[in-house]
């Protein structure tokens, strides 16, 4: 292997947390979703996936599959506390680490003389720091890394090369691999191609014809666990926001401008224990007909000023003055201070609103 990378992901991550401070909880079918009708399952503990209950599931159709299950309403404080701490043992053990998300990254092993001995290791101190079971996938590139580290979780531990990949995983549809979404793999699945081995084996000019000719290569080269990105450390978080989905539709102004607030208080409240400031402000609002605005201004100077925020946001909700009911709104603040270099020269974080 001339590169050796590692993706790391926890299990469970929210409801993992959740069992670690309710240990008399543990082997039950736990769910951590919000209350209302409209609430969506954030994620749901593997005795509850038994059930068939996943991520992003409407809660009252998980309740229904799992009528037994113990619903928890998440605690995103917790979970970023836990997520911190994780980060920490990684960047204890690699230097090179590139966050994804609350609870997964890539590691650049290069360095390291032995790279599977350092990963049980930087698991085993996962576990015994913050309880937390984490899965592991190692290979020559991000790709790899990525789908081993999904292919035999929970506490999962899968070294390939591309070559044992492609073996491995000939028989499995298109969409298992990141960056070939529902719509692709259905349009992938009209032509005939039902396997990431008939993908890779697709002539680039067939599959350039159908996807383009950027689109269509990439998709065999993806298929053929080919990927030369590179970890790339420090992935500076260039935005954070805070939203709300409404359990009924909202048609009055004051009642969103309270919402807005609320929120902007919140998102203030965070920034400022990171000491986080941001010079752009932005709101996104979706309608009862689910079509979806955002409004953004710039000001002079980085702020995370809870009134700043909350009177600029109020301002851009009334420029917009919503023509329907709202089902959503959501507040951001955007181009940090300390990211803005960064922010100038790397792709903005395809973060959603
Ligand atoms: P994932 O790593 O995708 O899921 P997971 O950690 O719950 O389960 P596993 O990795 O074992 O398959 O996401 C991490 C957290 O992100 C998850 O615990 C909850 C949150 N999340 C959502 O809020 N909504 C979603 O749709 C998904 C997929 C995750
Ligand atoms: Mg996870």
């Amino acid at each position: 292997m001339s590169r050796c990378i590692a993706h790391l992901d926890i299990d469970a991550f929210y409801a993992s947390v959740e069992l670690q401070r309710r240990p008399e909880l543990q082997g039950l079918p736990v769910i951590v979703a919000g209350s209302g009708p409209r609430a969506v399952v954030t994620t749901a503990s593997y005795e509850a996936r038994r059930f068939g209950v996943g991520s992003a599931m409407p809660a009252a159709r998980a309740m229904r599959l799992c009528p037994e299950a113990v619903v928890i309403a998440p605690d995103f404080t917790a979970y970023r506390e836990v997520s911190a701490r994780v980060m920490e043992l990684v960047r204890g053990q690699v230097d090179d680490v590139e966050v994804m998300g609350l609870d997964e990254a890539y590691l650049d092993l290069g360095g390291l003389l032995s790279p599977r001995a350092a990963m049980r290791r930087l698991v085993v101190a996962i576990r015994e720091d913050t309880g937390m079971s984490a899965s592991v996938g190692i290979g020559p590139n991000k790709l790899v890394a990525n789908v081993a580290s999904d292919a035999e979780k929970p506490a999962g531990f899968v070294v390939l090369t591309r070559e044992q990949a492609c073996a491995r995983f000939a028989g499995a549809r298109p969409g298992l691999v990141p960056g070939i979404g529902p719509k692709t793999a259905a349009r992938l699945e009209a032509l005939g191609i039902a396997t990431l081995a008939a993908l890779a084996a697709t002539p680039d000019d067939v599959l350039a014809a159908h996807f383009g000719a950027r689109q269509g290569p990439w998709l065999a080269r993806r298929a053929r666990f080919e990927d030369d990105g590179a970890v790339t450390s420090e992935r500076i978080a260039v935005s954070e926001s805070r939203e709300t989905t409404f359990d009924t539709d909202i048609a009055g102004a004051h009642r969103l401008e309270e919402i807005l607030r609320r929120l902007a208080g919140e998102l203030c409240e965070g920034l400022a224990r990171h000491e986080r400031r941001g010079r752009t402000i932005a709101i996104k609002v979706r309608l009862d007909d689910f079509s979806t605005i955002t409004r953004a201004r710039t000001i002079a100077q980085p702020t995370n000023d809870a009134a700043t925020v909350a009177d600029l946001a109020v301002a851009l909700l009334r420029e917009y003055a919503p023509p329907r009911p709202v089902r959503l709104v959501g507040v951001r603040v955007a181009a940090f201070a300390e990211a803005e270099a960064e922010a100038a020269s790397a792709p903005q974080l395809a973060l959603p609103l």
